[in-house]
């Protein structure tokens, strides 16, 4: 619990306008894209590292969870207050202090919006390729706590991928810088790497310095459907054992086909089981091969129809559909449960054809969709909640889910983390030794468990 008195200290360090106590003002900091609910007792707006420095000793002393948020759009519950105390928003971290074009680097606060970023750096003709489907409300901040992936992790990766140096609040209070600012540098342990994916526990990051590229000089969107959903997969593996690598090798199964079709304007060929949204970039006659060698093997391997996005427009409206399924698929159950597990990519269909025997089973929707160029599938378990059973069917469907994930020697989570919905399941994947060096790390950067507590470890640490 949070005093009062605590509530005037926390007020004097950040100006009373700059936090929040009211009951109703509180709310939207409980939820996120998962919409699970908790209450956190107040909401901090600090303005510098210093102000969370000051915020995270006081936590120490009283003894309050501090847990950092940036715009809520997590998957995996990893900005909720599960033990109540105080949410740390990041709305005002949000500056691109720099675009430095002659050494392809940026400083930028945590809280600015990934799109915006992507949108400013383009300007200039460079590119930042993480491109998480929420980059119109996620956070540069979030994506780093998360490690965000997306659309074209399989050709360019994950947000890891792209930092270079991070500078963040302990703990225990004491401001670091970690990286380097320039293009590589390995003195000392890579704590960068360590706190990225970290999930809000480890640190509180403020600012990035992250690793730019030239931009691609050309693009193209195409687009095949196949009668099955494993067929489609079937033609991943072989487009990625070919060694093309597209920009985006994306998924939708049948089930997603029905729901976006009419914002992607589709006209879908009779009896298609599924579709592959492609793009490949780079200079234009690369491209121009690549796509051309794309449109071989999905012939060769039976699609129904293959089309090449004629204009850019067209594309655009494509992608952003595809960024929407996780929303449209709420068309068909009021409730779901999403998840992001990665299996080998020559593995793909094995594990298509096991969804589809468990979806039939369980009688539930499951839609699957997502970053198949990486073997990393959206499975999207949809229910209601109020029709008695449909919810512990779906979560003991979730469980024999992960089993089949892990005998396939895959992960629980390629991209949204493990937050508080895949805490129960850890132990699956990560053996005994590995979780208690883990619980030895977080104990010394949070010896007193006061930063984002609840996270990641199905216990107390
Ligand atoms: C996507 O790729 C996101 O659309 C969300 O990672 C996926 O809600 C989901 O399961
Ligand atoms: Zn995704």
């Amino acid at each position: 619990m949070i005093s009062g008195q605590t509530l005037q200290t926390l007020s004097s360090i950040l100006g009373p306008e700059h936090l929040l106590t009211r009951q109703e003002d509180l709310i939207p900091f409980g939820t996120d894209a998962t919409k699970l609910r908790f209450m956190p007792e107040a909401v901090a707006f600090p303005g510098t590292p210093e102000e969370i420095s000051r915020i995270l000793q006081l936590a120490n002393q009283e003894l309050f969870p501090v847990i950092p948020r940036g715009a809520g759009s997590g998957k995996s519950g990893g900005a909720l207050p599960v033990e109540g105390g105080l949410v740390l928003a990041m709305d005002r971290f949000n500056r691109i202090l720099e675009i430095d074009r002659r050494n392809l680097v940026a400083r930028v606060e945590c809280g600015v919006i990934t799109a915006r970023f992507q949108e400013a750096v383009e300007k200039v003709d460079l590119f930042y390729p993480p491109d998480p489907a929420s980059i119109h409300i996620s956070t540069l901040g979030g994506n780093v706590a998360e490690c965000a992936g997306g659309l074209r992790a399989v050709k360019y990766g994950v947000t890891r991928d792209y930092v270079l140096g991070l500078t963040a609040v302990l703990p225990t209070g004491e401001i670091i810088k970690t990286g380097v600012e320039t293009a590589k540098g390995v003195v000392g342990y890579d704590l960068t790497r360590l706190l990225i994916g970290s999930e809000g526990t480890l640190a509180v990051v403020t600012e990035m310095v992250l690793r730019l590229i030239p931009k691609p000089a050309s693009r193209r969107t195409m687009m095949a459907f196949f009668d099955s959903a494993s067929a489609t997969v079937e033609t991943v593996s072989e487009i990625i054992r070919s060694k093309i690598v597209p920009t985006a090798l994306e998924f939708l199964d049948r089930t997603c086909i029905g729901c976006v079709k009419e914002d992607m304007g589709l006209a879908v060929p009779e009896g298609s089981g599924a579709l592959l949204l492609i793009e490949v970039d780079g200079d234009e006659g690369l491209a121009r091969k690549e796509a051309k060698r794309v449109k071989d093997i999905c012939t060769r391997r039976g699609a129904l129809e293959f089309r090449s996005a004629s204009r850019l427009r067209d594309s655009e409206r494509l992608w952003e559909a595809r960024r929407n399924v996780s929303q449209s698929v709420y068309k068909l159950r009021p409730d779901k449960i999403s998840e992001d597990i990665v299996v080998p990519r020559s593995r793909m269909a094995e594990f298509i054809g096991f969804l589809e025997e468990l979806a039939s089973r369980c009688d539930l929707p499951m839609a699957a969709y997502g970053h198949a160029g990486d073997g990393n599938i959206h499975v999207n378990i949809l229910f209601d909640e109020k029709i008695p059973g449909q919810m512990e069917t779906a979560r003991a469907a979730v469980k024999e889910l992960f089993a089949k994930v892990i005998a396939l020697r895959g992960t629980l989570s390629g991209e949204h983390g493990v937050g508080i919905t895949k805490a129960p399941f850890i132990e699956m994947e990560l053996s005994r030794p590995v979780l208690e060096l883990m619980g030895r790390l977080k104990k010394a950067f949070d010896p007193r468990g006061i930063l984002n507590p609840g996270k990641i470890f199905p216990y107390k640490i």
